[in-house]
């Protein structure tokens, strides 16, 4: 093989692998931990999911309730009229953009199905509403299944566990096996662990430590560690919008442990990590 070829072997086998998918978080919530009031106006919003989807998002992520720590929930109108405009404006200038609703309410999940929303994000793992299952059923569009122990007004008081690895794998092959039965295709099951949703940090670093104990359940795993106070708590940073660099190295060790999914704030920083992770992880052609 001429030295040509080879390089443009090597150039296609930077293609190989598990391709990493960046989730870029749009939060239209004026109480979000880190970006709460940035982007209520939907075209401010719309402008920031396009900045997100150029850097390299492969979905967006749009929440209209905030489940931060200490959160209070909103009405059901008020999060369809939060989301649902912004998300009309993101398709109008971008059709073909991906867009996942946050939601654990089936009649908001409706409002933005019908709005173009491709994916559902219940961080109740479909507990929250049960009219969840049979609409994701009837969509058959993919799910995120998320577990949270406790709610978010309460859920970082005392968090507990005997294994916390063990209970939360537990807990999502019971969620995806009650999806699958109310007629979800496994192929649209998607598993998270609910980094810091009533986990302290040690609970936090035993997760993303075995995360690959979850990853073999037989699903795609998305992991949402991005500015999250854990990492405040490591590196000393209080500034939520500056925990970049401790978001970063979550990322690239959680795609080393298997998972596909990163739901980020910083997309360019979080997807030129991957890039060079997944190079040298998965580039075969030496
Ligand atoms: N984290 C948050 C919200 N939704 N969904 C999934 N699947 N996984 C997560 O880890 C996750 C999530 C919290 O982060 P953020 O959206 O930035 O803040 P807030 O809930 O305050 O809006």
């Amino acid at each position: 093989m001429d030295r040509t070829a080879r390089n443009t072997d090597r150039a296609g086998a930077i293609t190989e692998g598990p391709g990493p998918i960046i989730v870029g978080i749009l939060n239209v919530t004026p109480d979000s931990f880190s970006d709460g009031g940035d982007f209520l106006d939907p075209e401010a919003a719309a402008e920031h999911a396009v900045a997100m989807l150029d850097e390299g998002a492969g979905i967006l992520d749009l929440g209209g309730e905030s489940t931060r720590p200490g959160s209070d929930p909103v009405s059901q109108e008020e999060e369809i009229q939060r989301v649902v405009p912004v998300l009309e404006r993101i398709l109008s200038l971008r059709p073909e953009a991906v867009i996942s609703v946050d939601t654990y309410r089936a009649d908001t999940a409706t409002a933005a199905l019908q709005a173009g929303a491709r994916l559902i994000n219940d961080v109740t793992a479909l507990r929250g509403d049960p009219r969840m299952a049979s609409l994701v059923e009837e969509a058959a569009c993919p799910v995120i299944l998320m577990h949270m122990q406790g709610e978010p007004k309460t859920m970082q008081e005392e968090p507990h566990y005997t294994d916390v690895v063990r209970e939360v794998g537990d807990f999502l092959a019971e969620r995806a096996e009650y999806a699958i039965a109310a007629g979800v295709g496994p192929e649209n099951v998607i598993l998270d662990p609910g980094i810091g949703f009533g986990k302290n940090l040690e609970h936090n670093l035993a997760l993303l430590q075995g995360l690959d104990a979850i990853v073999n359940l037989g699903f795609p795993v998305l992991v949402g560690a991005s500015r999250k106070s854990f990492i405040g708590s490591i590196t000393g940073v209080q500034e939520a919008k500056e925990r970049i660099f401790g978001t970063v190295a979550a990322t690239v060790l959680a795609y080393q442990k298997g998972a596909t999914f990163f739901r980020v704030h910083d997309v360019r920083a979080n997807r030129e990590a991957l890039a060079v992770a997944r190079a040298v992880l998965h580039t075969s052609h030496w």
